[in-house]
């Protein structure tokens, strides 16, 4: 068996994510035959920690966003790394690939370029053993259906500015199944467009992720008919449907604190953290994702400290899906909850680790697409076998978003045992 799902032959092309740039796609050919293809994605509001992402800056083409050194480095120093070794034994693919690159941010050979990779050998090896990706992934675990977090208005760099606050998502805390949840958010989503609508504003800005791109006054306007749009959904703000909000505040700050352009003013930290406060005492809200700057940890303790007991304080650009930054918010008391986006790792194992370190800290985790994503469904799979709890794909319109939704309801329908959906906000809601 082994023998079968060894690699073969590694090809890689530049493809396009969903904003149209370009993403480094990877078919992984295995001894036995079966071929596995990942396209990576890519965001629009990255953290300075990130890993990196390898671009031909100097080149004209796309911009100087075009991935073809990228490429190259798949095909050429990866490919040889990894030929002959086992996909299936997904650690050791991994363990070779970082070394290959020798960074701790894959800055030589690219981190798009070692998770096209990394990905596509385990689509190939789920492939090659015929099993579902999350089975290989659960590694004997029993899978769990993740709580969609569905962006229903967007903002912030996902939408133009629409408002300052780049997402706010429904969390159907409520529903008896991944199919109930996806219904209710959907009736929200469509719900906003009906109140949107009465209210004279123009609906038809289709954000980055699906979201709506409302030009409203104030970022409250937008949790108000985020509430408007649940009830006419009819539906029951806190107990069916909660709200979610990430801020991600790294792009709002500026010297002095964080610049809200919509509604002209400039909050501290300890501002941005009473408002904060304020919205989860007034509004249904279950999560703050990045209400502070990535590197703010004094403003992060203090949100903790002041909401942490009874909502997820959720860090995306503060820990990037790093395992020394996670244990260090620990310690801190920085956050109680993680954000996990593979690229921003640069492989399936990094991931995993920050995966691992998250719930020995007893955080909550959210395994997360990108704002430019693709039509790949692995991430689906990850969310389920590795049990994150909670997934945040995007809207549910667009064809990248969709698909990972899709893919989650066939897991329902197909797993074969029966699945749970967990319920990471039992507590709190
Ligand atoms: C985020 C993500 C996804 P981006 O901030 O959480 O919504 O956006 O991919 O642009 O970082
Ligand atoms: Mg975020």
């Amino acid at each position: 068996m082994i023998d079968a799902t060894r690699i073969r032959q590694v090809r890689a092309w530049e493809a396009l994510d969903s904003r149209g740039v370009p993403a480094v796609a990877c078919e992984v050919t295995l001894a036995g035959g079966a071929t596995g293809v990942a396209v990576v994605p890519s965001g629009a509001s990255t953290g300075t920690h990130e890993a990196l992402e390898l671009r031909d800056r100097k080149a004209l083409r796309y911009g100087g966003r075009g991935v073809r050194a990228a490429v190259e480095n798949s095909e050429t120093m990866l490919a040889e790394a990894v030929a002959g070794l086992d996909a299936a034994d997904w650690r050791a693919v991994d363990n070779t690939l970082v070394a290959a690159d020798g960074t701790p941010d894959l800055r030589t050979l690219g981190a798009n370029a070692v998770l096209a990779v990394s990905l596509a050998s385990v689509v190939a090896a789920a492939s090659e053993l015929r099993i579902p990706l999350y089975e290989l992934m659960a590694d004997g675990r029993v899978p769990l259906l993740p709580m969609p977090m569905v962006n229903i208005l967007s903002g912030g760099a996902h939408a133009g500015g629409a408002i300052d606050v780049q997402d706010l998502l429904a969390v159907p805390i409520g529903a008896a199944s991944f199919a109930e949840a996806i219904e209710w958010v959907s009736a929200v989503r469509s719900a906003a467009v009906r109140v949107a609508v009465e209210e004279g504003l123009n609906a038809s800005l289709v954000a980055d992720e699906g979201g709506l791109g409302l030009l409203l006054d104030s970022n409250r306007a937008g949790l108000d008919l985020l509430m408007r749009a649940i009830d006419l959904a009819s539906l029951q703000p806190g107990t069916d449907v909660a709200i979610a909000v990430d801020v991600a505040a790294t792009e709002l700050a500026v010297d002095d604190g964080y610049r809200l352009l919509l509604e002209d003013r400039t909050l501290s930290a300890i501002e941005m953290v009473e408002m904060l406060a304020d919205w989860c005492n007034e509004y249904p809200i279950v999560s703050i994702e990045d209400g502070l700057g990535e590197d703010d940890w004094a403003g992060w303790s203090e949100l903790t400290d002041r909401v942490g007991g009874r909502v997820q304080v959720l860090g995306d650009d503060l820990l990037v899906t790093d395992t020394k930054r996670i244990t260090m918010a620990a310690e801190r008391r920085a956050a109680n909850a993680v954000l996990l986006k593979p690229n921003q790792a640069g492989c399936l194992l990094w991931t995993r680790r920050a995966y691992d370190a998250a719930v020995k800290a007893g955080f909550q985790t959210v395994l997360s697409a990108r704002s430019g994503d693709t039509e790949d469904v692995w991430l689906a799979d990850l969310a389920v076998g590795w049990r994150t709890g909670q997934i945040k794909v995007g809207s549910t319109m667009r064809s990248e978003r969709t698909a990972k939704w899709n893919r989650l309801l066939h897991i329902e329908r197909t797993a074969g045992v029966e699945l749970e959906l967990a319920r990471p906000f039992a507590v709190t809601a």
